[in-house]
């Protein structure tokens, strides 16, 4: 039987027809600039990604590993055999902690990762599938939204819909309840929905994980635009604008920013525009919200996910959170 299944409900070639790229005219055109977090993850973005998790600054990926470590199976436990689906998989490191707490068990293995970098999708579904041989993979390169609308209840076990290393983090409170309420739409009642957080702490700590020593989340960053530049035929000058990313205290989110060093004229051949850069006007590329994980649970209670229980560790930097619909 076939252990690998990859669908793509996108496809982010250059030539492919699917590409939209409404929301990056969008985002370009209006009076402050922004651009969708989500064009950070072509697969030069999701490896640069890698690399900022092992940062020494970038306590977030470390930490819930250690959440993961000490209470996984005590997750697997409490949800019994499921099937797990995880929005946002990249290289599927964190997920193998859940794995192995429901291999231990002896529950049946199956999984769903669901990115929008196709290239790691499929590098890490082949390296699970080596590693864990009873595994069955179903890969989706999809965006949240697509996937979402086309889940279907499993037909071997309820599920757990994955939402870890704090994503949530980059939508808005009010895409935030949006896409709370498209995650109830998707599960059956009794099913499990598993969110990782990054909490509020002080404002130092956040500014160095995102301003790191070696300049690898600068180039996470600026790489936003060479995604664009491959994949809307575009000529964005990477010299000519730079990183900034800070803390906003008062709405609790990292800004991350790309700075026009001068003024520039950029051209999107295939989407047709021309965007003017006046010298220091910046791009909003990514918020990064931080939590307090009381009121988030909360919020997940009002949107129907009722938490089950939260886990942390001993500094509370990061939090867990198993809600069941
Ligand atoms: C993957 C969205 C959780 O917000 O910390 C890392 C992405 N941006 N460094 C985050 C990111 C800059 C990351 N998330």
């Amino acid at each position: 039987t076939q252990r690998l299944q990859i669908e793509y409900l996108i496809d982010f070639t250059p030539q492919s027809n699917t590409v939209d790229g409404n929301d990056v005219i969008q985002g370009l055109t209006q009076h402050s600039k922004s651009l969708p977090a989500r064009y950070f993850y072509d697969d030069r973005g999701s490896q640069l990604f890698e690399q900022i998790c092992a940062l020494p600054e970038y306590y977030l990926t470390r930490t819930e590993t250690a959440i993961l470590q000490e209470y996984a199976s005590e997750i697997a436990q409490m949800t019994g055999a499921c099937e797990l689906v995880e929005l946002g998989s990249g290289s599927s490191t964190k997920t193998r902690l859940l794995l192995d707490a429901y291999k231990q068990l002896d529950y049946p293995l199956h999984y769903l990762p669901i990115d929008v970098s196709g290239g790691i999708l499929e590098s890490s579904a082949k390296q699970l599938l080596a590693d864990y041989p009873s595994l069955q993979v179903h890969a989706l390169v999809s965006t949240y939204e697509l996937a979402l609308e086309k889940l279907m209840p499993s037909e071997f076990a309820s599920r757990m819909i994955c939402f870890i290393g704090s994503t949530l983090g980059n939508l808005s409170p009010a895409e935030c309840d949006t896409f709370l309420a498209q995650i109830t739409a998707a599960l059956q009642p009794g099913e499990y929905f598993l969110l990782g957080v990054d909490l509020q702490k002080p404002k130092e700590i956040l500014e160095a994980a995102y301003n790191d020593r070696q300049g690898v989340t600068a180039a996470f960053n600026l790489n936003m635009l060479q995604h664009l530049n491959t994949r809307f035929d575009g000529n964005f000058d990477l010299e000519q604008f730079e990183h900034w990313a800070f803390y906003n205290e008062t709405q609790h989110q990292i800004e991350m920013h790309l700075r026009s060093r001068r003024s520039q004229t950029v051209r999107l051949r295939a989407l047709d525009l021309t965007v003017e850069f006046a010298a220091d006007e910046t791009i909003l590329t990514e918020i990064s919200r931080k939590f307090n994980l009381n009121i988030i649970q909360q919020e997940l209670a009002q949107q129907n996910l009722k938490p089950v229980q939260a886990w942390t560790d001993p500094q509370q930097w990061f939090g867990l959170i198993l809600c069941q619909l």
